[in-house]
């Protein structure tokens, strides 16, 4: 007989381990220290995975499956994946171990020691739930000079056949990019997002994760995640419906108060296996082929799956393990303690830290444009920027928060991912959210102790990083704007910025 390992973001009835299953093989899922505590993820990502991996258990054995779970607080249990296969090896003396790829390179690195511990073979299976394999992205990149998302995507499209005609794009255009930047309209009305109670599986795990768990970061309560296959689709079925037709005009959006905006809020069901980025584009592209949603909403949807989330996890597999070291611009400075406590008068950085602790989640530009944004103007060290990403938010798994954060947010890549680095000041916050309405500081400011921080940060960051940053073709304007300052300016500048950098160190409210 042979053992087959599914991981806590392995939970699809199509994963290859399971391929020619046999009666007798037994199924191993287990809840274990090691994998909960790498990192200190967030209680409501704890739950939520540990939830849908009890549901999807169950659902393996209604299937009729051999399935042996392991609870996190089983007494027999010792805390590890290996040491759970190696109780079941003593227990069953499978011929073989049968595994699905893991999505982290540390857990490959040790799986690959596996079958030399365990004294029988351990069979690494290709994860293909995703689009394109890591030897297909590198087929791609081979060569290129730069690896730019936008032409992986126009390849991706044209090899899935995604919003094609016979003479090239839906539409006669690639992008619609220029269409997703609209600012929140006044009044805009968002719709409720999905909403699941919580059953008894549910409720058991969050009583396990208050008990177990209780100094991780983050919000327990309320708890309205889907937990299964079936609840899962229902919450992307009420995306297409209700939201899609808004997420490309308001994909750059912030309102005070609304956490969920137009996105869809599937990237956590779609990183463990609950959806497939196939049957999510699909319908998006339904939807706009039926007339319910407009191209540039369809189009921006589905270049995030289809291009973005495909690109970032070949890239990783690419770069690793190197990609985890990388500092091209040598941030040097601790992650201050406002991202745990939202203790800041910066109204942006108090609501995004707020809606994470509550949710395990933000959106894309609150991550991108205030969270992150804030930690490269402030030269945060990419190692604590990635963990502080990778504990937080409940779809984080490295292959796709380390691109993200290293690449897109830190530039920590030197420009493999982003051809500049997506620093902005407050003027970008104030036309794309409500946050400066109800904030101590004045985004209309540039200097002084009332001026907005990010905007003389800003100009910190271009100064203190002139010699790595000039020479990139897209910043000629901005070092113009730089070289044509006055030295009374750069003097304002420099002192609001040391101030506000030392009191951030200082750990003052700032
Ligand atoms: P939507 O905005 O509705 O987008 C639809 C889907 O597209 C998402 O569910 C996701 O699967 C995919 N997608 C969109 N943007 C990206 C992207 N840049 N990279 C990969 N996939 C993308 N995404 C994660 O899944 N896990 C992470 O740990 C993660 N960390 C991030 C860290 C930073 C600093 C930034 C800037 C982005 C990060 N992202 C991450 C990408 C993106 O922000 C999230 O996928 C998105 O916010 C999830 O919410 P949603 O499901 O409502 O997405
Ligand atoms: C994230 C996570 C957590 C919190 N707990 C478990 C667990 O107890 N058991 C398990 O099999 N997987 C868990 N995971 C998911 C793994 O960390 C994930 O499979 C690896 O990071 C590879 O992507
Ligand atoms: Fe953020 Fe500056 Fe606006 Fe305050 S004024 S909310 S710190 S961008």
């Amino acid at each position: 007989m042979k053992l087959r390992l599914i991981l806590g973001d392995q939970l699809s009835h199509n994963i290859s381990s399971l391929d020619d299953i046999a009666a007798d093989d037994v199924i191993l899922m287990a809840e274990v220290r090691s994998e909960a505590t790498y990192v200190k993820h967030h209680k409501k990502k704890i739950a939520f995975l540990f939830s849908a991996m009890r549901h999807f258990a169950k659902e393996l054995e209604g299937a009729g499956h051999r399935v042996i779970y392991v609870p996190y607080d089983a007494p027999e249990n010792a805390g590890s994946l290996l040491s759970e296969v190696t109780r079941l090896c003593a227990r069953y003396n499978p011929d073989e171990i049968i595994v699905t790829s893991p999505g982290e390179y540390r857990l490959l690195a040790e799986m690959q020691g596996w079958s030399d511990q365990l004294g029988r073979p351990v069979e690494i299976r290709e994860d293909r739930r995703f689009l394109a394999t890591p030897k297909e992205f590198a087929n791609w990149a081979n060569g290129r000079k730069q690896l730019r998302m936008e032409y992986f995507f126009r390849e991706m499209r044209k090899r899935f056949n995604v919003l094609m005609e016979a003479d090239g794009p839906t539409g006669s255009q690639w992008n619609f990019d220029a269409d997703n930047r609209k600012p929140p309209a006044t009044g805009l009305d968002v719709p409720q997002t999905y909403v699941k109670d919580p059953d008894q599986i549910t409720q058991d795990v969050l009583g396990l994760v208050a008990r177990e768990f209780a100094d991780h970061f983050g919000d327990l309560d309320p708890f309205h995640y889907a937990v299964t296959r079936g609840e899962a689709e229902a919450a992307l079925r009420k995306f297409v419906a209700e939201r899609l037709t808004h997420f490309g005009d308001y994909q750059d959006a912030m309102i005070e108060g609304e956490a969920w905006m137009f996105h869809s809020h599937i990237a956590l069901y779609l990183n463990c296996g609950l959806l497939e980025p196939l049957e999510c584009i699909a319908l998006a592209e339904e939807a706009y082929r039926k007339g319910k949603v407009p191209l540039n909403a369809a189009e921006g949807f589905i270049r995030q799956i289809l291009g973005w989330r495909e690109y970032v996890r070949g890239l990783y597999w690419l770069r690793m393990p190197g990609y985890v070291d990388e500092n091209f611009l040598d941030a040097q400075r601790a992650l201050p303690p406002l991202y745990w406590t939202a203790q800041t008068q910066m109204n942006c950085m108090r609501q995004a830290v707020l809606e994470t602790k509550a949710n395990a989640y933000a959106h894309h530009i609150q991550r991108l444009m205030v969270l992150g944004n804030f930690a490269l103007l402030a030269g945060v060290h990419p190692d604590e920027v990635n963990e502080w990403y990778l504990l937080v938010y409940a779809d984080a798994y490295e292959w796709v928060e380390l691109p993200n954060v290293s690449g897109m947010v830190l530039f920590a890549d030197g420009g493999v991912l982003a051809s500049k680095p997506y620093a902005a000041s407050g003027a970008y916050i104030k036309k794309m959210s409500n946050y400066c309405d109800g904030c101590s500081y004045q985004v209309s400011k540039k200097n002084g102790p009332k001026a907005c921080p990010f905007n003389y940060l800003y100009w910190d960051f271009i100064s203190r990083n002139d010699a790595k940053l000039r020479g990139n073709p897209r910043m000629g304007f901005v070092f113009k704007t730089l070289d044509r300052m006055s030295d009374e300016k750069r003097t304002a500048i420099q002192e609001d910025s040391t101030r506000f950098l030392k009191a951030l160190d200082a750990h003052e409210k700032v």
